[in-house]
């Protein structure tokens, strides 16, 4: 009789288990969806209820803004002749490598507190958790450029997937704000 009852009990919650939600308690974080019990997640997340982060295999920057840039050469004119105004254009550079991975064209004469953007780029990394930097210089057609500033960055940073973020290179002034895209 015991097990008769077992038996009973058993085939009673297969049958109401088929029956209900299988997605009732399951929490899908990220946009992920829930089907048949199981989280399905988008791309860049993973884990039971898509809280994991999956590292892209490629962060792109389409553009660059720049916020703010250093007005004088230490109090001085970045430029002695002709106009004063920096001429200005930037490096990506791999600071693993020191390679220059990427240079903008020159922006000539840019007045202080004049800000800008530089759209329309594919710059592609591959190597999103290393340590990159932004250099501005002051492109001296006849002599030694001047180093305006230099930012870095990391492009994945490890705890979510922003669509832009802010750069800066530490005075909280001078800055950037990097637009990217992530491939997994
Ligand atoms: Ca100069
Ligand atoms: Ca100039
Ligand atoms: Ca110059």
């Amino acid at each position: 009789m015991k097990q008769l009852l077992f038996g009973f009990m058993a085939v009673s919650a297969l049958f109401f288990s088929s029956c209900k939600d299988k997605c009732k308690d399951v929490d899908c974080k990220n946009n992920g969806v829930c089907n048949e019990g199981v989280c399905e997640c988008p791309a860049g997340f993973s884990g039971d209820d898509c809280s994991g982060l999956v590292t892209p295999t490629k962060v792109t920057i389409t553009q660059i803004d720049i916020i703010d840039f250093p007005g004088t050469d230490g109090g001085s004119n970045w430029d002695v002749v002709i106009d004063t105004d920096p001429d200005i254009y930037l490096e990506l550079i791999d600071d693993g490598t020191s390679n220059v991975a990427w240079t903008s064209s020159t922006f000539d004469n840019v007045a202080d507190g004049t800000q800008f953007s530089i759209n329309g780029l594919s710059i592609e990394i591959t190597n999103v958790s290393d340590s990159y930097s932004i250099k501005m210089w002051d492109d001296d057609a006849t002599s030694g450029d001047d180093l305006m500033t230099t930012a870095g960055f990391t492009p994945f940073n490890g705890i979510s997937f922003p669509a832009s973020f802010t750069i800066t290179d530490g005075s909280l002034e001078i800055g950037y704000r990097l637009h990217v895209t992530y491939q997994w």
